[in-house]
């Protein structure tokens, strides 16, 4: 008798980082969503999640992807949108305790601001496996 693998769940992807260096607008790019321009005052003020299908990874990824060459067994990513605004910090903890991964977006113009060093701070002390860092504004 032959017995199905076990079920793995979509590994979660937190973003992270200082308000308006565009956690939203890269989720939006991935996704092929408009999401930031429905957003009260352009700025996040909630934790949003959202499952992107290993398809969708692996178009977007496109070659990147394919020259290494890797099986995949998980059935997506399930991105969980942080807000960047100082008063957030609770929401940002509770999406940075989620995280399997977390990406820390900056805006290159500005650099390391505070809500930055604070996402940095707090997956440092929940030691997180890895954590990327997606530089926006190029
Ligand atoms: N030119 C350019 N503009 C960007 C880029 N990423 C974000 N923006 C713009 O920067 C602004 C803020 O982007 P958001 O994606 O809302 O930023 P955010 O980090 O989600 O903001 P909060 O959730 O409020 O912390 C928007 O006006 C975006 O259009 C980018 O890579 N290039
Ligand atoms: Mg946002």
């Amino acid at each position: 008798m032959t017995q199905n693998p076990p079920a793995i769940r979509s590994p979660v992807c937190t973003c992270l980082g200082h308000v308006d260096h565009g956690k939203s607008s890269l989720l939006d790019a991935i996704r092929g969503t408009s999401i930031t321009a429905t957003e009260a005052g352009g700025i996040t003020q909630a934790i949003g999640a959202s499952i992107i299908p290993l398809a969708t990874i692996k178009k977007r990824c496109g070659g990147l992807l394919e020259n290494l060459k890797m099986q995949f067994t998980i059935p997506g990513l399930l991105f969980i949108d942080t807000p960047g605004h100082a008063a957030f910090t609770n929401l940002r903890k509770r999406g940075g305790n989620l995280a399997d991964i977390a990406v820390i977006v900056i805006d290159m113009n500005e650099g390391f601001r505070p809500q930055t060093l604070e996402a940095l701070r707090f997956l440092n002390s929940t030691k997180r496996h890895l954590s990327l860092l997606q530089i926006s504004l190029i």
